[in-house]
């Protein structure tokens, strides 16, 4: 292990060392305690059974059918699609392929926005692995799958406990064929703040490296400049700039004028000339209307050179009716999702959309046989995660109220409820939009939406109105999102952010004007590693150094989780969520060929300390645990 630690150690492998670095570096004589994997699995199964997962609490665990997963034939080779012309020919060969296409193609977000926009993000590498080579083989003319990105980066670390970057390498085994897709927050990367730029650069590099094709590139302001940083370093590495106008408003209402078409066809001129392969039109709430999406898109398609890609909500109900008359207007690429991760705040169901169009000339070349079995496996694992629904169940045309993006809805439903305003939920939605009136008609889009949800919840909370803001806005303190907000560190609004509101949030400092980006210090990538060894006592990769940069807090303590139970995400999904039933036996396959067979015997009684024993049969075994009962 010594030796292992001065080969692994980054002094060593930059070569910066001298004859005290023996002497000078403690950490080589810090050696991994001997793991024992059998029991750090069981105390994770221990403990979920006897205090329950955070957001479903201590339930009984309900028995679940094994999801169907597709019959394919593995031994054939799987059918080459767009990867392998964007890997034959480049970038700009790609985007020349698609102009060729006459048919609309389709992106599947079942692995990304679906499951964000419906599940809370919460769906595990372990239920997108078993069904990915079956994806591979029943969808190959997918333009591509979205399956990275938006909130699935933090939600891997911060609840399921799971390095995303692994998810990616192993659904890029499986799926060779098609083009990978993620959603990036431009300077706020996954985030929900700006980051300095040589931390966007080094994530789109890796991200690039690690197997991602397609970043789509959005700014929550739809600030141009915030975005130019993400574009070039996406042009860099060879992969396609998808840059995407998030749509708001109402395109045709007369009375709401500030995002009109020739807004939109500005922007989509700034994007084209800042180095957009492909635009996207991200309408992450599902506002636009049928009638408003054919204008939007023949007009652009006038306007720019580009393929152009629309992402919508299916929140209103509307979605294939948009959809319809987008593809008649010219849409070259639409974002659907398989029909049973469809509908409601996910996106339209390419199964829907296939029915639809079926014998016109611009219907999608896809199988609906494989469709409809891939829908079957989902609708089994959608019920893994029941708990975390929304409760949202019919369509809600409210959306056009309020304006609230997919994936928000029930996650400020959450924090409304957290804060004791459960019961005035109503109010919330209807404040949502005041603010929205209040800061002068803005885009809504993670992290901006979440500014807005922030002052709504604020000003229900403490019963103000919008006068109260003018006329009490000195002595009151504000969310420190908003003030940051206000501050400038999401970037500038279009048409420039209300300027006597700003005063009052600001309290008489300056906003800045500047690319936040300009005024952030580089992070030192080196360092971070060396701290991490360190801290870790093992050997730090890239992806760690990210991770870190990105969000050091929640990757401390997904390192901290993995150190105490092991490898977590090798368990099956409703075994991680709910533990196990008396008597239960399941099987964990820790790694390829290696499965233990563990079995719940028993729990003990509460003990003075606090504690219970668990028993359990490891390979028929009996092994015990002690674990805190934490009632
Ligand atoms: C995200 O940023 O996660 C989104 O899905 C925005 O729509
Ligand atoms: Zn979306």
């Amino acid at each position: 292990p010594f030796l292992e630690n001065v080969v692994q150690h980054p002094k060593f492998l930059s070569g910066e060392y001298d004859t005290s670095f023996i002497d000078t570096s403690p950490e080589l004589f810090v050696f991994p305690k001997r793991k024992d994997r059998g029991t750090k699995m069981l105390t994770y199964i221990g403990n979920v059974t006897v205090n329950g997962f955070p957001g479903i609490g201590k339930k009984k665990k309900p028995v679940f059918e094994k999801p169907r997963i597709p019959k394919v034939d593995h031994l054939q080779p799987i059918v080459n699609g767009t990867k392998q012309i964007l890997d034959e020919r480049g970038a700009e060969g790609l985007v020349a392929w698609i102009k060729e296409q006459n048919r609309v193609l389709l992106t599947d977000t079942t692995f990304r926005d679906a499951h964000q926009s419906l599940l809370a993000t919460r769906v595990r590498t372990t239920d997108l692995v078993h069904i990915a080579e079956p994806t591979a083989r029943l969808l190959p003319n997918l333009f591509s799958l979205e399956m990275w990105g938006g909130a699935t980066f933090d939600v891997a670390y911060r609840f399921l406990k799971e390095d995303p970057w692994d998810r990616l390498l192993k659904l890029r085994e499986r799926i060779p064929n098609v083009l990978f897709q993620m959603l990036l927050r431009s300077a706020n990367a996954v985030g929900y703040k700006n980051y300095p730029d040589n931390v966007i650069r080094e994530f789109v590099e890796k991200s690039a490296h690690a197997g991602i094709d397609v970043f789509r590139i959005f700014d929550s302001l739809n600030w141009v400049k915030g975005m130019t940083i993400a574009i070039d370093a996406v042009r860099q590495t060879g992969k396609i700039a998808e840059a995407a106008i998030c749509y708001t408003g109402d395109l045709l209402d007369p009375n709401r004028p500030k995002y009109n078409l020739d807004y939109y066809k500005a922007l989509a001129k700034e994007l084209e000339a800042a180095g957009a392969h492909i635009l996207a039109i991200k309408d992450m709430a599902g506002l636009l209307k049928p009638q408003a999406a054919y204008v939007l898109i023949s007009v652009l398609k006038e306007t720019v050179d580009l393929p152009i890609h629309l992402h919508t909500h299916d929140t209103s109900g509307n979605g294939i009716y948009t959809y319809a008359k987008a593809i008649e207007a010219g849409v070259d690429i639409v974002d659907v999702a398989i029909s049973s991760m469809a509908g409601l705040t996910s996106q339209p169901s390419a199964n829907t959309l296939y029915y639809a169009l079926e014998g016109t000339e611009r219907a999608p070349q896809v199988d609906i046989q494989g469709l409809e079995q891939l829908s079957r496996y989902w609708e089994d694992v959608r019920k893994f995660y029941q708990e975390f629904e929304s409760g949202m169940n019919a369509p809600h045309t409210e959306v056009y109220m309020h304006e609230m993006p997919g994936g928000q809805y029930s996650n400020l439903q959450q924090q409304a409820k957290a804060v004791g305003l459960g019961d005035r939920w109503d109010e919330v939605k209807e404040m949502y939009r005041r603010v929205n009136d209040l800061f002068g008609d803005i885009v809504k889009v993670t992290p901006s939406s979440k500014v807005v949800g922030d002052m709504a919840l604020y000003m229900v909370q403490n019963n103000l109105t919008e006068q109260d803001i003018y006329e009490r806005g000195e002595t009151l303190d504000f969310p420190d999102s908003v003030v940051e907000l206000f501050e400038g560190y999401l970037g500038q609004m279009p048409g420039g952010f209300p300027k006597e509101l700003q005063r009052i949030i600001l309290k008489g400092r300056e906003p800045i004007t500047v690319r936040p980006g300009e005024l952030l210090e580089p992070v030192d990538f080196d360092k971070i590693k060396e701290e991490l060894f360190h801290t870790l006592g093992r050997q730090v990769t890239d992806f760690d150094a990210i991770a870190y940069a990105l969000y050091p807090k929640v990757f401390l303590e997904y390192t901290q989780t993995v150190e105490k139970f092991g490898d977590i995400s090798v368990l099956d999904t409703p075994t991680f969520l709910y533990g196990m039933r008396l008597g239960e036996e399941i099987e964990v396959e820790i790694e390829k060929g290696k499965t233990l067979i563990v079995k719940l015997v028993a729990i003990g009684q509460p003990q003075a300390d606090g504690t219970r024993i668990v028993y359990f049969e490891l390979n028929g075994q009996p092994r015990e645990v002690i674990i805190r009962d934490e009632s």
